[in-house]
């Protein structure tokens, strides 16, 4: 059980890379300056209903504007490396064409900052901020859309291929699909699992082409990645291969086999026919990568599948009803044991090993790397009579603790782990939940912008620095 994953002492080996991880959106704000684009975020971020409080990313962390004081904030927790995304509406404000220079500047900016202070960057083209002119021409439900994208990665493997030795194209493609045409939970807001699926396809392409795009313009040293949040899916064998299928192989079954699953093909018969994948797609999709990124939260634990949507579906019939999962209605989805995170969110560190493991054993070669760790709680805020102002986040620094002591579990059990990024370096914009979710090691006031270290930030950099579990 996860107390099981409590342990003080584990050392790190020198190679590991300790980092911590924000995205374009949930931190800038800056939104209307030096010719950045509107993105899909920004639409609906401004759709009544749709984020938590009216929350916009209009501000948020005012990161485009504090871009010194948080390399230095950066450099002072002694990161080893850095895992930022690059606002394609900032380098293309309508999603095509030639690069904005103040766009691409702040870019440079941030990277030479970053190598400056000694610290990798490490880059993701694609972290959810869709240029609106391209939805307005279909998003993801157009082909064109990979195209258009495998154009901007060439831009900006040219601009600081040089520089960025690590670079992920997407983040989360299943988040873009599903959350985003599926249950219509985040941007562009859409329900409909055809455009779903039809979504994700185009995500795949994209990535290939992006690859393509990378390898031929970035150093010969650069390593190119995708980060996926792969869902740890137990309970019932049937009701776990048909999420898995959905949710998980639906990527790494085209991205790194070359193929969509047999199963998954059949599962979604009712939902599409898949003509949107063209001959020749395949090969597109799945170039080599160096690296795999996963991102990881939580478990999920389902029943036997009842074969039958509910009642109350039936009329439009289980595989019409618009979900996460397109097609997966009548899997029962089971209460799991706490804790839970501010988010209802599970504490399962041996998720995380499971999850690893699997990874080597279905891609033995493939270089792991967890872009994405972290946890949500309210901290506890203190004001001492000195005015010292300190953020407690026990709680936080105990989920550290038990998943990098699960990741130190796969490096001893011989899996190629290189890096951890914790999510995130500091609170920020958190989608649908707004600023009502907070994910930082550091603490951001979003009535003054001051950023404070929590507990947890001052625990992390005692674990960088000493690499060994505090
Ligand atoms: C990541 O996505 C994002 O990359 C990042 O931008 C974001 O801020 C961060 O995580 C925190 O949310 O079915 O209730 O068990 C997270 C993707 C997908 C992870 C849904 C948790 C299962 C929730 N999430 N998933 S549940």
């Amino acid at each position: 059980d996860s107390l099981d994953y409590r342990e003080s002492g584990l050392r790190f080996p020198d190679s590991f890379v300790f980092g911590s991880a924000t995205a374009a959106y949930q931190i800038e704000g800056a939104v209307d300056e030096d010719g950045r684009g509107p993105s899909i975020w920004d639409t609906f971020s401004h759709t009544p209903g749709a984020v938590e409080n009216g929350d916009t990313g209009d501000t948020a962390d005012d990161h485009y504007h504090r871009l010194e004081s948080d390399l230095d904030l950066i450099a002072a927790l002694g990161l080893n490396a850095y895992r930022f995304s690059i606002a394609w509406p900032r380098i293309q404000p309508t999603g095509r064409g030639e690069a904005n220079p103040a766009g691409l500047a702040f870019y440079e900016r941030l990277v030479y900052g970053l190598l400056e202070r000694g610290v990798t960057p490490v880059a993701t083209l694609y972290h959810w901020d869709l240029p609106q002119a391209l939805e307005d021409q279909g998003g993801w439900r157009n082909r064109e859309t990979a195209y258009a994208f495998a154009d901007y990665a060439r831009i900006m493997g040219e601009a600081l291929g040089d520089r960025v030795q690590i670079w992920t194209t997407l983040n989360e493609p299943w988040c873009s699909a599903f959350l985003g045409h599926g249950s219509g939970e985040h941007a562009p807001g859409r329900q409909d699992n055809t455009e779903a699926l039809t979504a994700a396809h185009h995500l795949n392409l994209a990535h290939g082409l992006g690859v393509s795009a990378l390898r031929g313009v970035v150093s010969a040293t650069a390593q190119i990645s995708v980060t996926h949040n792969l869902h740890v899916i137990r309970g019932d064998a049937e009701g776990v291969r048909r999420i898995e299928a959905v949710g998980n192989r639906i990527f790494t079954g085209p991205m790194l086999h070359g193929e969509y699953p047999a199963d998954l093909l059949h599962d979604t018969r009712e939902i599409t026919d898949w003509s949107f994948v063209r001959p020749g797609d395949l090969e597109l999709i799945h170039q080599p990568i160096d690296v795999l990124g996963i991102n990881y939260y939580n478990t999920t634990l389902v029943g036997p599948p009842t074969g039958s949507a509910d009642a109350a579906d039936s009329a439009a019939g289980a595989a019409s009803r618009a979900s996460a999962f397109p097609g997966t209605d009548d899997i029962p989805r089971l209460d799991q044991p706490g804790p839970f995170t501010e988010m209802d969110w599970n504490i399962e560190p041996s998720g995380l090993l499971q999850l690893l493991t699997a990874l080597h054993e279905e891609f033995p070669g493939l270089p792991l790397m967890i872009t994405e760790s972290g946890v949500a709680f309210n901290d506890v805020v203190t004001v001492d009579e000195a005015g010292t102002t300190r953020v407690h986040d026990d709680n936080r620094v105990d989920y550290l603790r038990r998943h990098f002591t699960a990741a130190h579990r796969a490096l001893q059990a011989g899996i190629d782990l290189r890096a951890y990024f914790v999510w995130s370096l500091m609170d920020n914009f958190e989608w649908a939940y707004g600023f009502s979710k907070r994910f930082g090691i550091v603490r951001v006031d979003y009535d003054t912008q001051e950023r404070t270290l929590k507990d947890s930030a001052l625990w992390y950099r005692e674990l960088i620095s000493s690499r060994q579990i505090p």
